[in-house]
């Protein structure tokens, strides 16, 4: 009796696998993050699905590791590589570690790009950036500028010290600072990890060591929630502005309480559906060359530069007036 209802339990479950994607058409494609438990990267995976669904036979596997590390994705690339997954898209912790077990996959016939943090050329065929570098690294530091006339000390909370994305745009702040921002005195960059506790432990840190703190500027979804929530704890809203790219459905409490003024982002659902269209027509046979253009379905179309990385939009600014409404959505 036992053993007759677990036959048809195992039966009942394949044919909603097989229901759901076809074996034989399916394309599978993994979707890999920074780390697990980041709604930036659930949302992202969110437009993966879409893709997915929209373009048919897709199976999205969506994994990362449990905390940012190169280590922890190297690990889950290799079984990847061992499933034989046809496309890897993966959002990398370091732009050189991950090299050596991409271009094994790719030895392996396996189509690999990064996407909204990249890893080294030769170790992907493209990569999608969110938006252009030097304008993101522009924005975080004018988000801080904005409220602060007369200038002062403003600090940076980043994920992990090896991330490509937020290195790339602290380096293009760095580079705007003396002709575009004089007045703004940049005194410390500190890593949080992507981690919320670590994050916490280094916004406090900041606030203990800068008496004369005006802004905590975190260009990481995790970092830019974490410390609202240490400036709102501590009593100083109003007086330290926390800002840089946050996610408005995790943000939007710390723009109502006054604990930061206003805060960027673009959308990360646009762009985990843009990952997975670009793999797609990699699978299917489309070339990564410097100067094609390949589509991003609804969203539009991408030109490869001379590195095969292309850029999607600018990103928008959220405050007061609009937050509430993009909460909604992301
Ligand atoms: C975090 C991640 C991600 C970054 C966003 C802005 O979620 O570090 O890579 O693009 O912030």
């Amino acid at each position: 009796m036992r053993f007759a209802s677990k036959l048809v339990g195992a039966a009942a479950l394949s044919a909603l696998a097989f229901a759901a994607v076809p074996a034989s058409a399916a394309e599978r494609i993994a979707l890999v993050v920074k780390s697990l438990g980041n709604g930036f990267f659930d949302a992202a995976a969110k437009g993966a699905q879409q893709a997915a669904e929209e373009i048919g036979d897709i199976e999205v596997i969506y994994t990362g590791p449990t905390s940012a590390t190169a280590e922890g994705q190297i690990e889950i690339v290799n079984s990847l590589i061992a499933q034989q997954v046809d496309a890897i898209a993966i959002s990398a912790n370091d732009p050189d570690a991950l090299v050596p077990v991409l271009k094994k996959a790719m030895d392996r016939g396996i189509k690999v790009i990064s996407w909204d943090s990249g890893v080294a050329p030769e170790g992907r065929m493209l990569h999608l950036n969110p938006s252009d570098t030097d304008l993101i690294g522009t924005t975080i530091i004018k988000l801080a500028a904005d409220y602060l006339p007369e200038g002062g000390d403003v600090a940076i909370l980043s994920a992990s010290s090896t991330a490509t994305n937020q290195n790339a745009w602290i380096e293009a702040a760095k580079a705007a600072l003396p002709t575009e921002f004089p007045d703004i005195n940049l005194v410390a960059v500190v890593y949080g990890d992507d981690d919320s506790v670590k994050s916490t432990d280094e916004a406090k840190g900041l606030i203990a060591s800068y008496p004369n703190l005006k802004a905590i500027i975190a260009p990481t979804t995790v970092g830019v929630v974490a410390a609202a929530q240490v400036v709102t704890d501590e009593g100083l809203t109003g007086k330290i502005n926390v800002t840089g790219l946050a996610l408005p459905s995790e943000f939007k409490q710390f723009i109502d309480n006054g604990a930061s003024q206003a805060v960027a982002l673009w959308n990360p659902i646009d762009l985990g559906y843009s990952a997975v269209y670009l793999s797609h027509q990699l699978i299917g046979g489309a070339e990564a060359k410097p100067g094609a253009t390949l589509s991003i379905g609804h969203v539009g179309e991408i030109t490869l530069d001379e590195t095969n990385a292309a850029a999607m939009a600018p990103p928008y600014q959220f405050d007061a007036s609009n937050i509430e409404e993009f909460s909604k959505i992301y």
